[in-house]
């Protein structure tokens, strides 16, 4: 069975960029109903249980068709949260170092310029979804809680939810007020773990 993970920090940590009443929201309410309507699918099938997520996600196609939208849509919602809370810290924000700094400068040409089309992309997510960040430094958009491990491009280095859900108390409709905010808690740190564990 599948368990919500504690958020790496308190409830008010990332203020005042993201609430604390966003934080709980989302974290306690939106990410403990997929990890239990991810649990109440499994149960029909004891022969998945025991698989880690990122095993059910990246076979979907193999997976019971009673089954496979929910763990695309709730185990991805899974996957994804349990990445995105890691991908936040109360120190993080300002520009990577070393490696990393160098990859994106290597493809975007600056810092900034990264930033710029992330945020770019993130605006034009129609509807919900994420961005992502991949090893190869494509950045990618996908839909709903779709993860880029279900179309066999690997484990994201990192991701924003676009989801009025992880804003609206904060910003209302204003995405891109939420994303210039994001920027500033941002864990560069845990983004440079990431490319190093591959
Ligand atoms: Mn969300």
């Amino acid at each position: 069975m599948f368990k919500l993970p504690d958020l790496p920090y308190a409830y008010d940590a990332l203020g005042p960029h993201i609430s604390a009443d966003i934080m709980e929201l989302h974290h306690d309410k939106h990410h403990r109903t997929y990890v239990d309507k991810l649990n109440g699918a499994l149960e029909q099938h004891p022969e998945l249980q025991g698989r880690s997520i990122e095993s059910l996600l990246s076979d979907l196609a193999s997976l019971p068709e009673d089954i496979r939208e929910i763990v695309r849509d709730d185990g991805g919602g899974h996957y994804n949260h349990s990445l995105f809370w890691q991908w936040m810290s109360p120190n993080g924000g300002g520009e990577p170092e070393g490696e990393l700094k160098e990859k994106i400068i290597q493809r975007y040409g600056s810092f900034q310029a990264f930033v710029d089309e992330f945020t770019t992309q993130a605006t034009g997510v129609f509807g919900s979804g994420w961005v992502w960040l991949q090893p190869n430094m494509d950045i990618l958009t996908t839909p709903n809680q779709d993860s880029p491990l279900m179309s066999g491009q690997g484990e994201p280095l990192l991701g924003l939810d676009v989801w009025e859900h992880a804003y609206y108390l904060d910003y209302k409709n204003q995405r891109p007020e939420y994303i210039k905010a994001w920027w500033n808690v941002v864990s560069w740190d845990f983004v440079s773990r990431r490319m190093h564990k591959q």
